[in-house]
């Protein structure tokens, strides 16, 4: 039976004529009602292990805009806490982790099988959002892919370029593929969770995916991806998959192949009339509008958004940004952008 979620049938390949829409980072400082939450919560990681709360967010939006899909409100970072890293958030800068350097940091993380201990509340937003989100609208679960999860696990934050990482991979490179294996095999624990859990979708953010190259971005960014989802296919063969192998340039070029995702998510460096060639042709895909639009609105936005609409409209796509909304956005451009989509 064809879903009456229009996210479920473009994932289906179908082609609509109104293509299905939502954003990374939906729920956000963007919007008041995110920020009025989050000071009830306390802080960002109480937010994420409230249910109540996660499920209020995840919802925020999906009230004021109507959106397509709601994306469960958890982070990518939750995974390597779950491993038995510490994990804190310093306001105005981000998150901080224990590090993964040596065999010994390594040896103190937890078995794959136990992450559920700490990832429970996870699931129970899930279960909330089952019951409380209208018919229509489908619910995407999400992990970090391995390599972007292991770059924060190796330098304990955010690095521009991952050059931790990347000593590692070069210094250690059994050490760093055991790290890879165990979040891997994490992450497949997680995701199967939050399917079992009342995820229609999931997707892998490979947030880094950009810094490999070569043998590296076969190794590290595809291989992890493919596993991944192998796996879920034997246990769950009907929710499909969004994999976003950000910056990936020309290696977009095959991805969905390489690694069996239903769908490729573009950043906004991607040009349109190559991705329509050589990643739409694959299936679908989704995002590349640039999130700076939704910071400056106006005439530029909406010929923006017909842009997108008009390169994609030949084959299946989900409307999206090519990477999160930033805080200094305008809700109002939200509206905007949808009514364009929407209104024609
Ligand atoms: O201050 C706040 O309120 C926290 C800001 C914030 C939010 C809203 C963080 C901290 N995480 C999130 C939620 C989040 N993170 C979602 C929720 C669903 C949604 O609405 O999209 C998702 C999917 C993520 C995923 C995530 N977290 C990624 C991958 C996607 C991406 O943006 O590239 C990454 C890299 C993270 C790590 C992270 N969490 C938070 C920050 C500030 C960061 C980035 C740190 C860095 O710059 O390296």
């Amino acid at each position: 039976m064809t879903s009456q979620k229009t996210l479920l049938r473009a994932l289906a390949g179908e082609v609509q004529a109104v293509p299905p829409v939502w954003m990374m980072r939906q729920a956000g400082r963007y919007l008041p009602e995110y920020r009025a939450t989050r000071e009830k919560a306390g802080d960002f990681l109480a937010l994420c292990y409230t249910p109540d709360l996660a499920a209020e967010v995840t919802l925020q939006p999906i009230r004021r805009y109507g959106f397509d899909a709601a994306i469960l409100f958890a982070d990518i970072l939750l995974v390597p806490q779950a491993l038995g890293a510490d994990l804190w958030f310093v306001p105005g800068e981000g998150p901080r982790l224990s590090t993964v350097t040596a065999q010994g940091d390594f040896d103190a993380l937890k078995p794959a099988e136990v992450v559920h201990e700490t990832l429970a509340p996870v699931y129970e937003t899930l279960r909330i959002l089952t019951r409380e989100l209208p018919a229509e609208t489908a619910l995407i679960g999400f992990a970090g892919a391995p390599w972007t999860v292991a770059t924060y696990m190796i330098a304990g934050q955010g690095t521009p370029d991952q050059a931790p990482a990347h000593a590692l991979m070069a210094a250690q490179p059994a050490l760093f593929d055991a790290l890879i294996a165990r979040i891997t095999a994490a992450t497949i624990e997680y995701l199967s969770a939050q399917i079992a859990a009342g995820a229609e979708v999931v997707k892998l953010f490979d947030s880094w995916a950009g810094s490999l190259t070569g043998a590296a971005f076969d190794r590290y960014a595809v291989a992890p991806t493919a596993e991944i989802i192998a796996a879920l296919k034997v246990r769950h063969p009907d929710v499909p998959v969004i994999a976003f192998p950000r910056e990936a340039g020309a290696r977009y070029d095959g991805f969905a192949r390489a690694t069996g995702a239903d769908c490729v998510a573009l950043d906004n460096a991607v040009d349109r009339q190559w991705a329509v060639a050589h990643v739409q042709r694959d299936g679908c895909v989704q995002g590349n509008l640039a999130p700076s639009h939704m910071v400056t609105g106006g005439a530029e936005l909406v010929a923006e958004t017909r842009a997108v609409v008009q390169a994609f409209a030949g084959g299946p796509h989900i409307f999206n940004l090519g990477h999160g909304i930033t805080p200094d956005a305008d809700p109002a451009n939200v509206q905007l952008m949808i009514d364009t989509l929407r209104g024609g």
